[in-house]
């Protein structure tokens, strides 16, 4: 659990130098990198871009399967004038577990591969002086672990990656690493929750520091006009005629905190914020009270040579393609995305349903690798497992709270929700998180196919429904589809006819297509198969008004294990992996940009 993980910022307090670029790398199969002094730093490694996983950028099949432990080091340089600051790495991720050294000494471990970790390092660095930074990161996967798989040893005695879910296990320094100077006893939090009436909007916001001091406040809008101030920790700033952040209509403010300590300004950090309010109301999904659909993807972080590791230019044309189609809502399946996500989320008013990495729940879920009959929540793993979970969930909840963007917290994907089992789990999961944010936005998690109304033990506990379902795909396929959409018009009329009163959000359906597959009729792989799938969901999804949302798998193609069900990867994108529109693109964009907002 970290303290605070506010974002880097530059501002006379506060310096932010990047450390990306190239670091020397090195696999450790017989782990001997302590014993070779590597944590002192190397040079003879291979040299590796970061931000990136360094899966793709290897030739042979060894390197890029590789799993267990390996290093990154990289020198770096701390100007005389950080002295009197606190000196700090943070790590946007490290896939999935880490040990942090500086200058051969041991700073601190992580565990959780998408979420970021500061090392504290005033005491460690050298002033005015070159300085290393060495990593031995760790990419096995465990049952205890999130994501949850399994680490095999071929006879060859090679490791292998065994994962539950369905995405390749990207490693590395997969996001940004930031060398920061902040004041000693500095602002490390803040949160605010909003309220919104006719003419006016009061944020009530709390901020945390290391120190006693006193606290300025001001909130100002995109023209830089100052509309409102405050002082003191605790507090409210009110915006009277304010203009909201509305879905795919953003309105940014300024929310600016100055830390005074004995009469004098010691810190200053400021962020952009966006004044709404977030509701479920029986079936439907509120923002400024008003009801909206979501309509979007689950998606990745996924591209070709780095993988998982943070592009922006990939992000900023997955943006474009979401605008173009007509979304106005993502999840990040299946783990936190990358801070600066969240942010082009926020500037364009683009819903996020925000999601842990506990994914992999389910032994059946391995079925791609033999299948594994066992209820997951049966296992002994399940103690350990818990705490890695809870604390994730804080840290990604401490990361994403603050921004307009979320919308809800999703808890897990596709856990195994069918034996009694489960509930202890959820019970002490919904409990634990549920005071963590501030603004108590809805907490859920991804129901799979199995987990239906009649079976799931669990359906007491999200806030709102999100259904993965695959009639048409993975049952009741081809010719059959019309049974696909008899069984699923079953399915929805139990749910219409229990006495749950909370919307449902179809968070996964969808069917593998190979671009440039062309079959008239319609045969399964080809693009006319994928648009005939998309419109029996949509003539389902039109037919109950429990519905209010529908989020098709996946934007883009992604990554895999190899297997007999995967073509290169999962194609079940509207778009191609390097991100050109099938024809089941123009077809979606044409449904939704008809449907109203809050349709
Ligand atoms: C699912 C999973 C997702 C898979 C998808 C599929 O239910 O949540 O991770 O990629 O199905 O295509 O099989």
């Amino acid at each position: 659990m970290e303290k605070g993980l506010l974002y880097p910022i530059i501002n006379q307090y506060r310096s932010d130098q990047k450390l990306d670029g190239l670091w020397n790398f090195k696999f450790d199969p017989a782990a001997e990198g302590e014993s070779q002094g590597w944590q002192k730093g190397f040079n003879n490694g291979i040299k590796m871009p970061v931000p990136a996983s360094f899966n793709d950028f290897f030739t042979d099949k060894d390197a890029r399967e590789y799993t267990g432990d390996f290093w990154y080091s990289k020198e770096f340089f701390v100007p005389k004038y950080y002295e009197g600051q606190e000196i700090q790495i943070r790590f946007g991720a490290a896939t999935h577990r880490a040990v942090v050294y500086v200058n051969g000494q041991e700073i601190r471990s992580h565990e959780g591969g998408f979420l970021p970790f500061t090392a504290e390092v005033t005491n460690t660095v050298k002033f005015g002086e070159k300085n290393i930074v060495s990593v031995k990161i760790n990419n096995e996967l465990h049952r205890d672990a999130l994501p949850a798989g399994d680490t095999a040893t071929l006879k060859n005695g090679k490791k292998m990656a065994k994962p539950f879910f369905d995405f390749y296990n990207y490693s590395g320094l997969n996001r940004s690493v930031h060398l920061l100077a902040v004041p000693k006893n500095g602002i490390y939090d803040y949160s605010t929750t909003y309220e919104i009436s006719d003419h006016e909007a009061i944020v009530h916001y709390s901020v945390n520091a290391d120190t006693d001091g006193d606290f300025k406040v001001s909130l100002t809008d995109e023209n830089g006009n100052v509309v409102a101030t405050s002082t003191g920790k605790d507090g409210d700033l009110t915006v009277k005629n304010p203009t909201l952040w509305n879905v795919r209509d953003a309105y940014l403010y300024t929310i600016r905190f100055e830390l005074i300590d004995n009469g004098k300004p010691v810190d200053e950090y400021g962020d952009q914020i966006g004044l709404r309010t977030i509701e479920i109301k029986g079936h439907q999904i509120l923002v400024n009270h008003k009801s909206v659909y979501l309509r979007g993807f689950g998606r990745h972080e996924d591209s070709i040579y780095a993988g998982r590791g943070f592009d922006m230019n990939v992000e900023r044309r997955d943006v474009n393609l979401m605008k173009w189609i007509g979304a106005n809502s993502f999840r990040s399946s299946h783990y936190p995305y990358d801070e600066q996500v969240y942010k082009f989320a926020d500037r364009e008013g683009i819903l996020v349903i925000d999601e842990v990495p506990a994914v992999g729940f389910k032994m059946a879920a391995a079925s791609f690798l033999g299948g594994l009959d066992q209820s997951f929540f049966d296992g002994d793993w399940i103690h350990d497992l818990y705490k890695k979970h809870i604390d994730q969930v804080t840290d990604l909840i401490k990361r994403d709270k603050n921004h307009p963007s979320v919308l809800a917290w999703s808890l897990l994907n596709e856990p195994d929700t069918s034996k009694k089992s489960a509930v202890p789990y959820f019970e002490k999961l919904f409990k634990d998180s549920a005071n963590l944010d501030p603004e108590k936005r809805p907490r859920t998690f991804t129901l799979n196919e199995d987990d239906t109304i009649d079976v799931s033990k669990c359906l007491r506990f999200p806030d709102f429904y999100l259904l993965n379902r695959y009639p048409g795909w993975y049952h009741k396929w081809g010719y059959e589809i019309s049974d696909g959409e008899a069984g699923l018009r079953a399915e929805l009329d139990e749910w219409k006819k229990s006495d749950i009163d909370k919307p449902i959000v179809f968070s996964e359906y969808g069917a593998d297509t190979e671009p440039g597959l062309h079959k008239l009729p319609s045969i399964m792989w080809s693009e006319e198969y994928q648009i005939e799938l998309l419109e029996m969901f949509d003539r389902v999804f039109d037919s109950y008004d429990f519905i209010r949302g529908e989020q098709p798998w996946n934007l883009a193609d992604f990554q895999t294990v190899e297997g007999n069900m995967r073509v290169n990867g999962n194609k079940k994108g509207i778009f191609t992996r390097d991100r050109q529109p099938k024809a089941a693109a123009f077809y979606l964009r044409k449904r939704w940009n008809k449907l109203p907002l809050d349709w």
